[in-house]
């Protein structure tokens, strides 16, 4: 069976949900770090993987999956059981609820003001943009703070919904995000790092 590759880049939230569900999963698989700046993910070879050119994406052998949490649900489903995806259906509805509250929420707020920050001089920054991420960021968090005063984990017990929401907020504080007053989300963050086959984001990938 040929190994499953990752296209990915060392500083992406979303290829680094997969590869923390990868290294919790304990699936080898082998790194390949995308040239963004020369733009490989635009290349032709790249967009018969993935049309929208974007990272991450994986592919096992003929099949290749993306957008993150797309991955994160193959992945889980592919190298069952134990596979981070709840078997009980109201907590299988609790955890996409959670993953598409990233994609709609998280992915439209905390992704672009990290993007900005980190690829955009403060000088050229649209700052009114940057009101604008922040205070949809500030709310979703909110939600998610209330939320986790009630519960240990976003479906009950640690599964993909954990992995996608914790991978866009951890370098909040990064980018400038007061997140004194969630704390909920603190200690959720601690529970989440004290899970077996944890990394960092910036964890050399072990393949
Ligand atoms: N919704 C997508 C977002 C993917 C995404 O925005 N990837 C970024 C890197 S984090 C990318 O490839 N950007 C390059 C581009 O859009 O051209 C997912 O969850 O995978």
């Amino acid at each position: 069976m040929s190994k499953l590759v990752l296209y990915d880049h060392i500083e992406s939230q979303n290829g680094y949900k997969v590869r923390l569900a990868l290294s919790n999963l304990k699936i080898a698989y082998e790194f390949r770090q995308m040239d963004m700046m020369g733009g490989e993910h635009k290349k032709d070879w790249f967009l018969k993987l993935n049309p929208h050119g974007k990272i991450p994406t994986i592919q096992d052998g003929d099949v290749s999956v993306w957008e993150s949490n797309a991955i994160l649900l193959y992945l889980g489903r592919r190298f069952a059981p134990n596979n981070l995806i709840p078997q009980d259906v109201t907590k299988l509805g609790i955890m996409l609820e959670w993953i598409f509250f990233e994609t709609s929420m998280l992915q439209t707020s905390l992704q672009p003001l990290r993007f900005i920050s980190i690829f955009i001089p403060k000088e050229k920054q649209d700052q009114a943009e940057v009101i604008k991420l922040k205070e949809k960021s500030m709310k979703a968090l909110k939600t998610l703070d209330e939320y986790l005063s009630k519960h240990k984990f976003l479906a009950d017990d640690y599964s993909m919904a954990d992995i996608a929401c914790y991978g866009q907020i951890f370098p909040a504080p990064e980018f400038g995000l007061d997140m004194s007053q969630f704390k909920n989300i603190k200690e959720w963050q601690k529970r989440v790092e004290s899970q077996p086959g944890y990394i960092e984001m910036r964890a050399k990938v072990v393949a």
